[in-house]
């Protein structure tokens, strides 16, 4: 096999991260507008960001140029409900009808995340995901969006990892609302977004207009093995999904797709996972490395050494990721895989020949597919891959440094320039996959 003939190549965003346009057409703040002072590097914000919302033919335009064959962003909570009254905003909605029938005329499958954590202002002043009541006010915004949007959108993922807004929101405080809770507080917290999930799946097949496809977009946190051998590939196996550390792959992923609890999640109750564990179409994930044995997310990297290859985030280089990624989910969740999110902030600039050269990135998408083809060869259905992301953009508590993009963007003015990675790109969609 080789990838199929429909795969979804594509890239992704998130409102906040491009939008701009923060109070504009009836939205109010969220928690990321509200919040940021002094946590954000050199003070900056996404009050433009990169004015995604008043350019977005023009970004249309450029994905129709690398010939994009599906496009995953994020809907704005507080432009849809800017208050807590239940009367949906019909400006926001509009901004995303436009923006989908951009797509679809550009041939562009579009693909909708729910909750890319910019949580609206009032729905943290009525307690966010501590309250129980935010399980009621997700499902409502769920079914607002997929009410307006089914009609043209197949694609949707309720959260946008989980693994990584719930800790850094609320235990290490490093995102927005920047708060450092108890581990009970934290608890209640993973049990509403994970009740949120399970419930609002339920109203988006009620309410949808035709059948929709859910998944999420989950961090999932998967150990490769340091070599080939049964052993430590039986290794690495139990370091994804039994060897508990936090936030690990099985940690939402056994509740959510199993209905079964997992380390880290023992409180659930058995009526929570009837509600939690709803049946899903495929299993998407973001993954940029792959995790040490037994250990979080970029250490104990069992294979690195010193001067090892990182990216601009200081994050290890290791290719071999994807197809252990979706080897292993696909054995214990049996899903088709979804790639969400994949990508390297690099030290881009336009250059002398007003170019932005950027062969680390061009290198990077290679090896990584490398390893996505080799699950496709092996009869892993991967149904689709969404670089991370489609243009710079504002990169959280990092702000506007590291840069994710196909797209270079130029803040000061908004300037797009098509970097060597999103013409290179351009060809390994054109050849499906085929010339790597
Ligand atoms: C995440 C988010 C993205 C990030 C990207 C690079 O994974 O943190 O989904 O919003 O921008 O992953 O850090």
């Amino acid at each position: 096999m080789a990838f199929s003939k429909d795969f979804l190549w594509g890239a992704a965003s998130a409102a906040h991260q491009v939008e701009g346009a923060y109070l504009e057409d009836g939205k109010t703040l969220n928690i990321w507008d509200a919040l940021v002072k002094g946590h954000v590097d050199n003070g900056e914000d996404a009050k433009v960001a990169c004015d995604h919302y008043h350019r977005y033919k023009e970004d249309v335009a450029l994905m129709k140029k690398i010939g994009l064959k599906s496009y995953r962003f994020s809907i704005s909570w507080a432009r849809i409900f800017p208050d807590d009254s239940g009367k949906v905003n019909e400006k926001g909605v509009q901004f995303y009808q436009n923006l989908v029938d951009e797509l679809l005329k550009a041939n562009i499958v579009p693909m909708c995340t729910l909750y890319h954590w910019d949580m609206p202002m009032w729905f943290f002043e009525k307690g966010g995901w501590e309250s129980v009541e935010s399980v009621n006010y997700f499902v409502q915004y769920a079914e607002a969006c997929v009410k307006a949007l089914s009609d043209k959108i197949e694609y949707w993922l309720t959260f946008n990892e989980p693994e990584c807004f719930i800790p850094a929101g609320h235990e290490s405080g490093a995102h927005a609302p920047f708060l450092q809770l108890s581990d009970e507080r934290v608890k209640a917290i993973t049990r509403h977004v994970m009740l949120a999930h399970g419930s609002a799946v339920m109203k988006m097949r009620e309410v949808a207009k035709r059948p929709i496809k859910i998944s999420t977009a989950q961090a999932a946190c998967v150990t490769s093995p340091a070599d080939e051998t049964p052993e430590e590939i039986e290794k690495a196996r139990v370091s994804t999904f039994e060897t508990p550390r936090p936030y690990f792959c099985s940690w939402w992923a056994d509740p959510v797709y199993l209905g079964k609890r997992q380390v880290g999640t023992d409180y659930l109750s058995d009526e929570d996972l009837k509600i939690i564990n709803q049946p899903l179409d495929f299993f998407a994930f973001n993954m940029y490395n792959a995790d040490g044995y037994g250990a979080p997310k970029y250490e104990s990297n069992p294979r690195a050494y010193a001067g090892y290859p990182r990216t601009a985030m200081d994050w290890h280089i290791t290719p071999e990721c994807l197809y252990w990624g979706a080897r292993f989910c696909y054995e214990r969740y049996g899903l088709p895989i979804m790639i969400t999110e994949n990508g390297m902030a690099n030290i881009d600039f336009k250059m002398l020949d007003g170019k932005v050269h950027d062969p680390q990135r061009i290198d990077y998408v290679h090896r990584h597919l490398l390893g996505l083809r080799r699950a496709t060869d092996e009869n892993i259905p991967v149904i689709g891959y969404q670089y991370w992301s489609i243009m710079d953009n504002f990169e959280w508590a990092k702000g506007y440094t590291p840069r994710f993009g196909l797209i270079h963007v130029h803040y000061p003015t908004g300037e797009r320039t098509l970097k060597d990675s999103a013409y290179d790109y351009a060809k390994i969609i054109k050849t499906n996959g085929k010339k790597l």
